[in-house]
């Protein structure tokens, strides 16, 4: 029997249980995984249908399983349920979304936004039951009011947030990174402290029937891959 915890600079460390698979089970069981998240897609059509909070816990608790730089899990997430803060989101999105439409994204940028058929109306900021914000915490504050910065925020919440689209799709939901910028409004709606950024809003829920998606094909593993063996 092994050792149930042992002490490394002074820190405790617990034996950890590995879920072992056979190499054989593994082959089947990642290929099962892939083919079900092959089946995901970001969905801008909503059904109103009510999702329960409690699923939503538990999509927000798996997203809070990523790693993180020191571990300092430099996350929140926002989950939204209320009709007026909805309301509200859509109101100011829909704001910032009309300029960058209008002003601030290129011609390259349209062409190449074109084939996703969104544009600058978000209704789906309403429709669907529940939108997630993540934040980003750049930097902590200590007891004493003095700040400290975290460490590698950026992938730590990008992490935490492909984790939750993985989730929101094992839940059978579909949701849609939506990226509204500047997205200093999120903060304001939302009172969120000065330490926190928003990084990525998320509607949550079934999608609307029946829905379409533009056929898009994904790069080949060739494309993304390169083995050195
Ligand atoms: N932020 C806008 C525009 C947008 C940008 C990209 I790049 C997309 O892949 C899709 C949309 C929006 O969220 O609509």
């Amino acid at each position: 029997m092994y050792q149930k915890e042992i002490n490394i600079h002074g820190f405790r460390h617990i034996l950890h249980e590995h879920e072992t698979v056979s190499p054989d089970h593994m082959i089947q069981k990642s290929d099962a995984f892939y083919q079900r998240l092959n089946k995901r897609r970001s969905i801008r059509e909503f059904n109103d249908k009510d999702v329960s909070k409690i699923v939503i816990e538990n999509i927000i608790k798996t997203a809070s399983t990523a790693p993180s730089g020191a571990h300092k899990q430099p996350w929140t997430f926002c989950a939204i349920s209320n009709k007026d803060l909805k309301h509200q989101i859509r109101i100011a999105a829909e704001a910032e979304e009309k300029e960058t439409y209008e002003n601030r994204m290129g011609e390259r940028w349209k062409n190449d936004l074109a084939a996703m058929a969104t544009d600058m109306h978000k209704p789906f900021l309403e429709i669907a039951p529940w939108i997630i914000v993540a934040f980003k915490r750049a930097f902590e504050y200590e007891e004493d009011g003095s700040k400290h910065n975290n460490y590698y925020v950026n992938e730590s919440v990008g992490l935490a947030c492909g984790m939750l689209i993985t989730a929101i799709h094992n839940a059978g939901l579909v949701t849609l990174t939506h990226t509204p910028s500047p997205m200093k409004f999120l903060t304001r709606l939302l009172k969120r402290p000065d330490n926190e950024r928003a990084f990525l809003l998320l509607p949550v829920g079934y999608p609307k029937e029946p829905v379409y998606v533009p056929d898009l094909k994904r790069k080949s593993l060739d494309q993304v891959a390169v083995f050195y063996e």
